[in-house]
C-alpha cells in the first residue's frame, strides 16, 4: 500500500509537500516494521520460555535387550575367548548420552546370564587410555570408566557398578529423587555397598597415561552374582531396568559421555530412561 503511493506522483494533491508526505510515510513504515519485529521477538521469547522440559514419556522409548541364558564356564581373566561369549547379546555402538551423535571410537558390551550370575564383557577401543585410580570406590568418572546402572524393580533405587582400565571397581546403591515427570531432581549414593562375590579382570593393550603414542583397547570381564544384588536368579521373561555407560577421553578432544540407551536428559542418573533388560530363556 505504501509502495503504491510512492510509485505514483501526487499531482491530485496540489498544495501538499509530496516529498514530506512520502518521508513521513516511510518513517511510519519503518516504525511499524520495528514494532512488528519487537513484538515477534517477544512472542518467540515467550514461546521458548513456555516450552516445557521434555518428560521421559515424550522422548523416544529406551532401548531393549534380551539377555540370553547360557551355559559355559569362563575364567575371569579379561580375555573374552571362551566360546560362551560368542552367544552373548551384543550391545553396540554407544552414543553421546545427550543424543548429539555416535561415539568417536567403538564400545561393545556382551551380556549373558546363568543360574547364579550376570556376565559382562566390555570391549573398549581406545587410542588414548587415561586412568590412574585403582582404589575401590574411586571417582573413576573423572578419568575413564565403563558403568552399569541396574535395578530389578524400583526406579528410585538402583545399583551402580563401574570398572576402569586398571582393574579399579566402584560399587554403590543410588537413591534418586524424581519429580512428577520422572526426571531426576537429586541423587545420593551409599558407597559402603560392596558386591562381595563380584569378580572382574581387565586386559589392556596400550600404555595408559601416555598420550604421545597410540593405544589399542581395554576390555573387562565381569561375573556378578545375583545374590550380590539381593536377588534370586531371574526367570525367563523377567524385565529389569538398566543402562550402560562409558566415559572416554582423548587428549585435545571433548570428553565423551557415552551410553547404550541415551537418556536425552541431563546426566546418566535418569532411571526412567534406563533400557529394558529382559532375561531370555535358556539357549
Ligand atoms: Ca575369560
Ligand atoms: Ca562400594
Ligand atoms: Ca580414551
Amino acid at each position: 500500500m505504501f509502495d503504491a503511493c510512492v510509485k505514483h506522483p501526487c499531482e491530485p494533491f496540489a498544495g501538499f509537500d509530496c516529498d514530506l508526505v512520502i518521508r513521513k510515510i516511510r518513517r511510519t513504515k519503518s516504525k511499524l516494521h520495528m514494532l512488528f519485529l519487537a513484538l515477534w521477538a517477544l512472542a518467540c521469547a515467550q514461546a521458548i520460555a513456555a516450552e516445557p522440559t521434555p518428560g521421559p514419556k515424550t522422548l523416544p522409548a529406551p532401548k531393549r535387550v534380551v539377555i540370553p541364558k547360557l551355559h559355559g564356564s569362563v575364567k575371569i581373566d579379561g580375555e573374552l575367548t571362551e566360546s560362551v561369549w560368542t552367544n552373548a547379546a551384543t550391545l553396540q555402538p554407544f552414543y553421546e548420552n545427550d543424543g548429539s551423535g555416535k561415539e568417536r571410537e567403538h564400545t561393545e558390551l556382551r551380556l549373558w546370564y546363568d543360574d547364579t550370575a550376570l556376565y559382562l564383557g566390555w570391549i573398549c577401543r581406545d587410542i588414548d587410555i587415561q586412568a590412574t585410580f585403582t582404589n575401590r570406590d574411586s571417582k573413576f568418572w573423572e578419568e575413564e570408566v565403563v558403568e552399569m546402572f541396574i535395578t530389578p524393580k524400583a526406579l528410585d533405587k538402583y545399583f551402580e557398578l563401574q570398572w576402569n582400565p586398571l582393574g579399579g571397581v566402584f560399587d554403590a546403591i543410588i537413591t534418586n529423587t524424581l519429580d512428577a515427570k520422572g526426571i531426576s531432581k537429586a541423587f545420593e549414593g551409599d558407597w559402603s555397598f560392596t558386591a562381595k562375590g563380584m569378580k572382574s579382570a581387565v586386559k589392556l593393550k596400550g600404555t595408559p597415561n601416555d598420550s604421545n603414542d597410540k593405544d589399542e583397547f581395554w576390555q573387562v570381564e565381569v561375573m556378578l552374582p545375583f545374590v550380590d544384588l539381593g536377588q534370586t536368579t531371574p526367570k525367563a521373561g523377567d524385565v529389569w531396568r538398566g543402562n550402560f555407560y562409558r566415559f572416554n577421553r582423548t587428549k585435545g578432544l571433548p570428553v565423551e559421555q557415552l551410553s547404550w540407551s541415551p537418556t536425552l536428559l541431563p546426566g546418566f542418573h535418569q532411571p526412567n530412561r534406563f533400557g529394558f533388560l529382559e532375561f531370555g530363556s535358556f539357549q
